[in-house]
């Protein structure tokens, strides 16, 4: 238990080590001179660089200012403390939104949803795993039958982790599909439906309410279905993933995000200004492109791998 514990932070702290590099280099120069308002000018630059967003930045420069107040000579330790601290304060703030629970004999039914090539089709398989390692019986739905490619690409990953799934011909529609993956479930006393979508742009509307109609079908067999909506977010995008899951919000309510490709070229601080912007609890981390690099989002480890 405690080995996964710290495989699992290990994973992170990979993953963020660009950012944590970044922010470690610029946080000793501003520790290193005696601060102004210049300097701590330059921390909130630093901070928003880290994609930390706006607000997030300027309450964290204005909480150091308050403190370097109240105490000009505080050790750097203890400044690193109060991030840290406020940091855990934002992303322990409960969500005021709840997950569906799947009724007893009934398989969990999760929508995966998210722009194109945010990390869906792989997010899937990376749940599956996790799933099907928690001893649970897991049916994925092919719904994105725009693409012949990405019935192929789930097939594939379906066929390597030994797992069920629903197909049906490209161009056919994605509500039937999931009609026909929740009946199969049932029928196969499944445990977890994962249902793949093709990728949308948030600001192509007709696109948007497809979503509405594959929720809707869902409802027939399984009337509490979805219980879980997770929007895959590529954290490479920025702050545009805000706007993304504001507008996927309205649409198809979310009950969790899936932050993808934080081990590339992200900027880890995005999880913290999303958190604090939206309130929407992320749900996992994926940290590579294997089936095994996806991590139940723990918040301290987080921040401990953020600001090292
Ligand atoms: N490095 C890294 N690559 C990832 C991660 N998740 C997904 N990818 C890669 O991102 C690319 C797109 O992934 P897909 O899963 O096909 O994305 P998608 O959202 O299903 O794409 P569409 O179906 O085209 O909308 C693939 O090359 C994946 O291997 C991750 O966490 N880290
Ligand atoms: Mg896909």
């Amino acid at each position: 238990m405690f080995g996964f514990l710290k495989a699992s932070f290990q994973k992170v702290k990979n993953a963020l080590s660009k950012t944590r590099s970044f922010l470690g280099l610029q946080l000793r120069n501003f520790f290193k001179n005696p601060w102004n308002e210049e300097s701590l000018h330059q921390l909130e630059q630093i901070l928003y660089e880290a994609d930390l967003g706006t607000a997030c930045s300027t309450t964290f420069a204005e909480k150091i200012e308050k403190l370097l107040k109240r105490e000009p000579s505080t050790p750097p330790e203890k400044i690193l403390e109060t991030i840290r601290a406020y940091s855990m304060e934002i992303l322990n703030t409960p969500s005021k939104i709840t997950s569906g629970v799947n009724k007893e004999g009934e398989p969990l039914v999760i929508l995966i949803v998210g722009v194109n090539g945010s990390g869906k089709t792989t997010t899937i398989a990376k749940l599956s795993r996790h799933f099907s390692e928690e001893g649970k019986k897991v049916l994925v739905a092919a719904g994105d039958t725009f693409r012949a490619a990405a019935i192929d690409q789930l097939s594939l990953w379906a066929e390597k982790l030994n797992i069920d799934i629903v197909k049906s011909k490209p161009g056919s529609d994605p509500s039937a599909v999931a009609f026909d993956a929740l009946t199969a479930a049932k029928a196969r006393g499944c445990d977890v439906v994962l249902i793949d979508t093709a990728g949308r742009l948030q600001n192509k509307t007709d696109l948007m309410q497809e979503l509405a109609k594959i929720r809707k079908v869902a409802t027939k067999v399984i009337p509490d279905a979805p219980h879980e909506t997770f929007l895959v977010l590529d954290a490479t995008t920025g702050q545009n993933a805000i706007d993304q899951a504001e507008t996927f919000h309205k649409f198809t309510p979310l009950t969790g995000l899936i932050l993808t490709k934080l081990d590339g070229s992200a900027k880890g601080g995005i999880i913290l200004s999303i958190y604090q912007k939206l309130g929407i609890p992320i749900r996992f981390i994926g940290v590579g492109e294997g089936a095994e690099d996806l991590l139940p989002f723990d918040p301290e480890s987080y921040v401990l791998a953020l600001f090292d």
